[in-house]
């Protein structure tokens, strides 16, 4: 596997992803976005308690995962080590802290990193995909980017990426999904569709 270098580029996409998943906008990440997420989940597929505490545990465990891999490693990684200790103590954890431990862990531990990220954006899609039919089709994806703050609109664009939208349905294969996003998160591609959604080239 090639290395992956932590560069100003991908900083950038962190730093993005890191906003998206700071769902009540206070500049840091904490129990209260994935609780917050989980609640309107809760309200547009009007699901029980139980159903919203588990949309919530596979948010923050799909975020832990990154810290998770990177703990069971051999490599010292410290600056994760701390984060994952306040998270669990219920602290909030800031957008440069979060940057610097991602950079620690893409650098030291490329191939770890990059097999966490696949695990965490797979719990994204899941969640995406609420009838568990293993697709999410534009719809699914408008409620879920609803939920995550984000314009329901830009759900047709997202869609308009992927190759199977030229089915009619416009359905997302789990596999595309996660292609895209992880090579979002970690490479060095200029060619990213989510490079132009997101306005970042
Ligand atoms: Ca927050
Ligand atoms: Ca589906």
């Amino acid at each position: 596997m090639a290395t992956i270098r932590f560069t100003e580029f991908v900083e950038k996409k962190v730093r993005c992803w890191f906003r998206m998943m700071d769902i009540n906008k206070n500049g840091s990440l904490g129990l209260d976005d994935f609780v917050l997420v989980a609640d309107r989940f809760g309200q547009e597929y009007n699901l029980t308690t139980g159903e919203r505490k588990n949309i919530q545990n596979w948010l923050q465990n799909g975020v832990m995962m990154i810290l998770e891999r990177g703990m069971s490693t051999k490599t010292d990684l410290p600056l994760f080590e701390e984060i994952q200790k306040d998270i669990e103590k219920g602290k909030k954890v800031s957008e440069d802290r979060f940057v610097k431990a991602y950079a620690e862990f893409v650098t030291l531990n490329p191939a770890s990193a990059k097999e966490s990220m696949t695990e965490m954006v797979g719990v994204f899609f899941d969640i995406f995909d609420n009838d568990k039919n293993g697709f999410v089709s534009i719809s699914e994806m408008a409620v879920g980017l609803k939920c995550f703050g984000m314009d329901p609109e830009f759900a047709k664009s997202i869609g308009a990426m992927f190759k199977e939208t030229e089915n009619p349905d416009g359905k997302i294969s789990r596999q595309s999904y996660i292609d895209l996003w992880v090579d979002f998160l970690v490479s060095e591609n200029k060619d990213n569709p989510l490079l132009k959604a997101y306005n970042l080239n």
